[in-house]
């Protein structure tokens, strides 16, 4: 009988890879979506309707209807992939932040447990922002200092994941990714903001873009690539804690200064530096080593930093430029 896979966050970047990948391996797919005043299924739309996705609308903040999804999807996985993701935000909303981040995972769990449903698989979105000012790079045993409202809730759904674990015996896993990024990517987050922003200057369409902090340095792998990763981490035949990362990290600066060059433009004549984007608090360098899941597992990530910046791109010139026939667009030449 085909497995049946639970995603909260489903309508996020990685929900919608890992809802890809997880149909291809012949999963049945469900989601919880919540309730939004516009629609916010644009990443999944081609999976509803072809019906080979079905979404609950539930909220990570409503135990019943947590409750309610379970009961009626009995789930052999579930992936709790549902956030509040953004960093800077959760300085401004940290006590909704810890409900979301840190009280999902404690709810999932207990409604597991009570449910009598202690065989279904949990698989915790855990982050490498749980390691904060710790200093790079950072493996799975490397002293977590988070430093921001997100970073702190993120933790403790990664220690409740453990204690469900070792406590109860169930299967569940944290998988603690470094940045990942992709034409799916939040908006807000500072690759898609710089990627649009430098594509919209070259189509004369803006003058310039505001960014914060420039030196802050991070480890960015593809969103495709790391869903693969958390696929093997949950058909693994025990459950543990894995790093997700690429081992490479790069600057702020330099993802721009990549970004603007690949569209033959100076990246320093379009930035503008404005205090709304620093943090009260800042991780200064998040760079990951993977060697656990690359020798155990054997997961590899399989595009590069370049391969990243290029298909951000050429997906952000396509959303800039096309607007009636999708099928009949090119990358012009020099974008290839
Ligand atoms: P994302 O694009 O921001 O997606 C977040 C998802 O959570 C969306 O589907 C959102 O729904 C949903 N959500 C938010 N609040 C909810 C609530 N109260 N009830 C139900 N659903 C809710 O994030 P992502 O980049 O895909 O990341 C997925 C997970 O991995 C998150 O837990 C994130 O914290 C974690 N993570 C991400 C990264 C990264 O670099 N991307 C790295 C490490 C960990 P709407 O569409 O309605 O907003
Ligand atoms: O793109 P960011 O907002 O990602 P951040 O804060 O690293 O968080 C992301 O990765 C985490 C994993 O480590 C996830 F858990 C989390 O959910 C999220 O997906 O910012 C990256 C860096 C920061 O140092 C920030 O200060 O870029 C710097 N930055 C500079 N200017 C900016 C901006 N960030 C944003 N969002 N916007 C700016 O204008």
């Amino acid at each position: 009988m085909d497995k049946r896979a639970l995603i909260t966050g489903i309508t996020g970047q990685d929900g919608s890879y890992l809802a890809e990948l997880l149909i291809e391996r012949g999963y049945k797919v469900y989601g919880i979506q919540r309730r939004t005043s516009t629609i916010v299924t644009e990443r999944i739309n081609s999976l509803l309707d072809n019906g080979s996705v079905e979404t609950f609308y539930g909220d990570l903040s409503d135990v019943n209807s947590i409750i309610r999804v379970l009961k009626e999807v009995k789930p052999d996985i579930v992936f709790n992939l549902g956030a509040m993701s953004h960093v800077k935000v959760s300085f401004d909303i940290p006590d909704y932040t810890v409900q979301i981040v840190a009280l999902a995972p404690v709810r999932i769990l207990e409604s597991l447990r009570l449910l009598d449903m202690k065989d279904t698989r949990y698989y915790q979105a855990s982050s490498s922002e749980i390691f904060g000012s710790s200093s790079a790079p950072q493996v799975e045993t490397t002293t977590m200092l988070p430093v921001s409202p997100y970073g702190c809730a993120k933790l403790l759904g990664y220690h409740i994941t453990r204690v469900y674990r070792a406590g109860y015996g169930m299967f569940a896993s944290n998988g603690i990714l470094f940045n990942h990024e992709s034409p799916r990517r939040g908006e807000t987050f500072v690759t898609k903001k710089i990627v649009r922003a430098a594509v919209r200057i070259k189509l004369g369409k803006q003058k310039s873009v505001k960014l914060g902090n420039l030196d802050a340095k991070r480890d960015w792998g593809h969103a495709r690539d790391y869903m693969r990763a958390v696929i093997m981490i949950m058909e693994h035949d025990k459950p543990e804690d894995w790093v997700v990362a690429t081992g490479e990290y790069h600057s702020v600066r330099e993802f721009a200064d990549r970004v603007f060059d690949y569209l033959g433009l100076r990246a320093d004549d379009y930035i503008e530096i404005s205090g709304d984007y620093f943090r009260p608090n800042e991780v200064p360098e998040l760079l990951g080593d993977s060697k656990k899941i690359s020798d155990i597992l054997g997961w590899h990530p399989d595009i590069t930093f370049e391969g990243l910046i290029k298909d951000m791109i050429e997906s952000a010139w396509k959303e800039e430029t096309v607007a009636v026939n999708q099928a009949q667009w090119r990358a012009p030449s020099y974008l290839r």
